[in-house]
């Protein structure tokens, strides 16, 4: 419920200052699945917006870039199509005469992303890089839209601490349960299954305050599948029935085996949108920017929601050109799909 809020509170797509007036219009465009009719009007998709004669009578003429599309009066070209610059194309990249759909590692700043190739789905964004929040920093901190460098004050787990603020790399060690690389990070000096333990959780004995045998409880770590338990938290699992651990599954209702979120993500299925997510392939739309698993749309990178090609075709988006995948006629610009493929139109 939490995500469903945040989303209704804010677009999709967060523009750093200073692209908003280029970036901001395939952004604020249409949203793939019932997503909104923002700037319907003016994309291929037979809107009703007024458009000139020949931006629709499938030829490359006037100062189109690619059939009905690019120059100054027609709709973007979609990725894949010819282009002059980056503003013939709905995704704002014009490469080698191409638009081309945005990456990581195009070198420029696009779809999600707070600097270039970084933040967003991409890479965590290195020290003075631009930043929108925490999460898209290697620091996991973003101050004044910049990522700071990892500190042992910042309140959170980075550069080459154990946890947060602590370990050996800052001169703090850490309480019992902590993360820890080593003896060396723990106030107790004792790293066991890189948590800081007790002497007591390595002696074979279930000592007052453990689940079970050196594991469970306030100090040791957490026990493994079929170890006896009190409260879920004893178990690694995460999950505690009837006195005893349990394996982790994609349906215990727990985030746990490496899931993005609960039971899904990792190796469950794939998440809804607007679930948490490490990578793409945690979400069913294939786009995971800021960790949050994104509508489709037809500015990310993928093909998704209703798409035949990469952001075109379907309902929601700007017509496919030739060579792209279709359906029906209607995805192509060219209005002619064969066998699955948009084709040149063929007569008249
Ligand atoms: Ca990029
Ligand atoms: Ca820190
Ligand atoms: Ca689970
Ligand atoms: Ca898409």
């Amino acid at each position: 419920m939490t995500l469903l809020l945040v989303a209704c509170q804010s677009p999709t797509f967060h523009v750093a200052e200073g692209t908003a007036s280029t970036t901001g219009e395939q952004t604020s465009g249409i949203a793939g699945e019932g997503g909104g009719s923002g700037t319907q009007t003016t994309t291929g998709g037979g809107g009703t917006g007024v458009v000139a004669n020949h931006c629709s009578n499938d030829v490359k003429d006037d100062d189109e870039t690619d059939i009905d599309c690019g120059g100054g009066t027609c709709v973007d070209c979609v990725d894949g199509l010819a282009c002059d610059s980056d503003d013939d194309c709905w995704n704002r990249g014009c490469v080698d005469g191409r638009c081309v759909t945005p990456s990581c590692v195009d070198g420029r700043m696009n779809w999600e992303e707070s600097d270039v190739d970084c933040g967003g789905s991409c890479e965590r964004c290195g020290t003075d890089e631009h930043c929108n929040e925490n999460a898209q920093c290697a620091s996991n901190v973003c101050t004044a839209r910049t990522c700071d460098e990892p500190s042992c004050s910042d309140g959170k787990k980075n550069g080459s601490e154990a946890d947060v603020d602590c370990g050996e790399a800052c001169g703090t060690p850490c309480p019992l349960q902590a993360a820890c690389a080593s003896d060396a990070d723990c106030e107790s000096e004792v790293c066991l299954n890189d948590v800081c333990s007790t002497e007591a959780c390595d002696n074979g004995n279930t000592d007052a305050g453990e689940a079970d045998s050196d594991c469970g409880g306030s100090d040791c770590p957490a026990c493994d599948d079929g170890s006896d338990c009190q409260m879920d938290t004893d178990c690694a699992s995460g999950v505690c029935s009837q006195g005893t651990c349990q394996a982790a599954s994609c349906s215990d209702g727990t985030r746990n085996q490496n899931e993005s979120d609960v039971d899904c993500g990792g190796p469950c299925g794939p998440c809804p949108d607007l679930s948490a997510c490490t990578q793409a392939s945690d979400c069913a739309s294939r786009a995971c920017a800021d960790f949050i698993c994104q509508r489709p749309t037809c500015s990310d990178p993928v093909r998704n929601g209703s798409e035949t090609g990469i952001n075109c075709g379907g309902p929601g988006c700007p017509q496919c050109g030739v060579g792209s995948a279709c359906n029906v006629d209607g995805d192509c610009l060219t209005n002619a799909c064969s066998e699955g493929t948009c084709t040149e139109q063929s007569g008249g």
